[in-house]
């Protein structure tokens, strides 16, 4: 079933529809959260900009697009029977196979009739006197809604730096978080690759396989570690099935929300040979669980220069030129920014056609016709890519004017960077709910989980309100005051502040510097989050309630009631703030 078969422009606009709720996106949060208002017999409108489900795997097409979290990890858990009925070929998931999974929730639900398509959010506007959002797009729709859901994704607004000139270059220029439809054959072209992040890690090696020759222009090197990707073994698919409930639960108890082996020693506390061996052990195994081999690694920095010592001698083992080896060692703190998986990334630059090109001193300065040029050397080019990232968990809120009470706009009260009160809404926002807003656990966890929790949270707010006639539900300033200072401080106890990253929004030019994910460990926001709950939702108010002391029925929110796993989070760890989330 494609929405494809409709030529969007053809439908008329929708307007004066009177909706429950109205979301925002069609990725797995959309997903999810129009079934779930559908089973509490809400009426809800998805709004999405792309022409079908899938949100991030639909867009990010480009090749070598793959998951860094094992499959059989990376999916919904609120269904036994797509558990047990979806096979996973690969343990890291292609982008292809998880938009097919999507594809295939959609299908099973018959979700894309509450799906308006290839259709952009502009304006969502509170009414204090309807006490309802008007939701406005770029095809002309209006509609009003009691609640307005933001499903718009963290990394999903592109970053597409302004190269001057770009639009003098005669050939394609492509954004890895907007892929064409149809893909792209690169066969015999004279290729170009701006950035080296976790898109450009994945993409350079097979973009190399396919042109005649490849230019990487690098500004800063990254860490990467090999995925050891592999078919699925069918034993171990089986044991997970076998009990799926338990190893999910298993999971959500880990800091991440996703399962690995993790040594909880001090890597200070090992000796040299220790500690290599240790790093050897990870290194097998691969990806981001490499980060496990220590649980000092992202809070000691004596710590993390012994795995970054390990990881720039696996570059310099694999890169034959010493030169460009040495280029692709960072000099920065390993896994500060996100760590990168890759597939034979090092390898590539082993070979004649490839070429590593440093912008670090001499930025790119222009695009010609022919190509980009830097320190004033220009690069002929068929074709450039640019896997520049993305404005990062508030770029996609920044793409439609939201307007609250009193005339404010989102955008001015997130002016000096975003206020939340759990990653959930905002104050003087009412019914504005995010999913994995800024402030949550959100991309320092499994993506999915995360979804799931906070739609699971939402579902049962949304009850609680219609079961005491409440109109509306906000935060209270104070509340979500204290709670963006916790997130703050917590993040300060991990090195993952210090350097300019997508999660301090430094790689955008003018964005305030603040640590917008929420780094204290996914169990323990599910705690926090729970109590808040089980507290009539403590810190929020609650306007128009006819019945305000009855107590919030734990319904969906249920199968959250997380475990820690006390291997790997201890209450010292956690009064320290020293949580280990990779
Ligand atoms: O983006 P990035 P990404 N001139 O921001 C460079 C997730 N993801 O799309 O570091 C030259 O990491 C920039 O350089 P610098 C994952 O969470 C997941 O790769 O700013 N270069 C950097 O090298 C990931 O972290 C998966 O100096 C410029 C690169 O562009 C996140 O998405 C796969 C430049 C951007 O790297 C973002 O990854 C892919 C300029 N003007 C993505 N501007 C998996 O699941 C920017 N750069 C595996």
């Amino acid at each position: 079933m494609s929405p494809k078969s409709q030529n969007p422009c053809d439908r008329q606009p929708e307007t004066d529809t009177a909706y429950d709720a109205v979301i925002v996106g069609a990725g797995f949060a959309g997903m999810y959260m129009l079934h779930c208002l559908r089973t509490l017999g809400l009426s809800a409108r998805v709004f999405e900009a792309g022409g079908d489900v899938g949100g991030t795997w639909y867009w990010n097409r480009y090749p070598g697009a793959r998951c860094d979290i094992e499959s059989m990890q990376y999916s919904y858990s609120f269904s036994d029977e797509i558990d047990q009925e979806w096979s996973w070929s690969e343990r890291y998931s292609p982008q292809p196979e998880i938009l097919a999974y999507a594809n295939h929730v959609a299908d099973r639900f018959n979700l894309r009739r509450d799906i308006t398509f290839d259709t952009c959010v502009t304006d969502a506007t509170f009414d204090e006197s309807a006490k309802r959002w008007t939701v406005e797009t770029d095809r002309g729709d209006t509609v009003t809604a009691q609640f307005c859901i933001m499903a718009v994704g963290c990394l999903s607004a592109a970053n597409m730096p302004p190269f001057e000139g770009i639009d003098d270059f005669d050939g394609p220029v492509y954004h890895t978080g907007q892929w064409p439809q149809d893909g792209v054959d690169f066969s015999g072209l004279r290729v170009g690759v701006i950035g080296t992040g976790s898109s450009a890690i994945q993409s350079i090696p097979i973009i190399a396989q396919q042109a005649a020759s490849l230019t990487v222009f690098q500004r800063t090197a990254s860490y990467t570690v090999p995925a050891w990707n592999a078919k699925m073994d069918p034993a171990y698919e089986q044991s997970i099935k076998a009990d799926y409930p338990e190893f999910r639960a298993k999971a959500r108890a880990r800091p991440t929300g996703f399962y690995f082996p993790f040594n909880m020693k001090p890597a200070l506390d090992a000796t040299p040979e220790e500690r290599n061996a240790k790093y050897e052990e990870f290194w097998a195994r691969g990806g981001l669980p490499f980060l496990g081999a220590f649980g000092d690694l992202l809070f000691e920095k004596d710590a993390n220069d012994t795995v970054a010592k390990f990881a720039r001698d696996k570059i310099r083992g694999i890169v034959k030129d010493p030169a460009v080896a040495d280029l692709l060692c960072p000099d920065n703190v390993f896994g500060c920014k996100r760590l990168c998986v890759d597939t034979g990334y090092y390898e590539t630059f082993n070979q004649p056609h490839v070429t590593l090109v440093d912008v670090s001193k001499n930025p790119i300065e222009r695009f010609t016709n022919k190509g980009v040029v830097t320190d004033g050397t220009e690069y002929e080019l068929d074709a450039v890519v640019c896997a520049t990232g993305f404005a990062a968990m508030t770029g996609s809120f920044d793409r439609i004017r939201i307007t609250g009470r009193n005339g404010l706009t989102l955008a001015e009260k997130w002016r000096a960077g975003p206020r939340t009160y759990l990653g959930l809404s905002t104050a003087g926002f009412p019914n504005l709910f995010m999913i994995t807003g800024p402030g949550s656990p959100s991309v320092l966890a499994n993506m999915i989980p995360s979804i799931e929790q906070h739609v699971d949270w939402m579902m049962d707010c949304i009850a609680h309100m219609r079961d005491v006639g409440a109109a509306t539900i906000e935060p209270e300033t104070a509340y979500e005051d204290n709670w963006v200072e916790h997130v703050n401080e917590v993040s300060k106890v991990s090195l993952r502040s210090t350097c300019s990253s997508w999660y301090v929004g430094a790689n955008i030019p003018g964005h305030p510097r603040v640590f917008m994910p929420y780094i204290g460990g996914f169990p323990i926001y599910v705690n926090r989050c729970n109590d808040v709950l089980a507290n009539g939702f403590e810190g929020f108010t609650l306007d128009g309630a006819v019945e305000t002391n009855a107590p919030p029925k734990v319904r969906w929110t249920e199968r959250w009631c997380a475990e820690l796993d006390l291997e790997v989070i201890t209450p010292a760890m956690i009064a320290a703030g020293r949580v280990p989330v990779v």
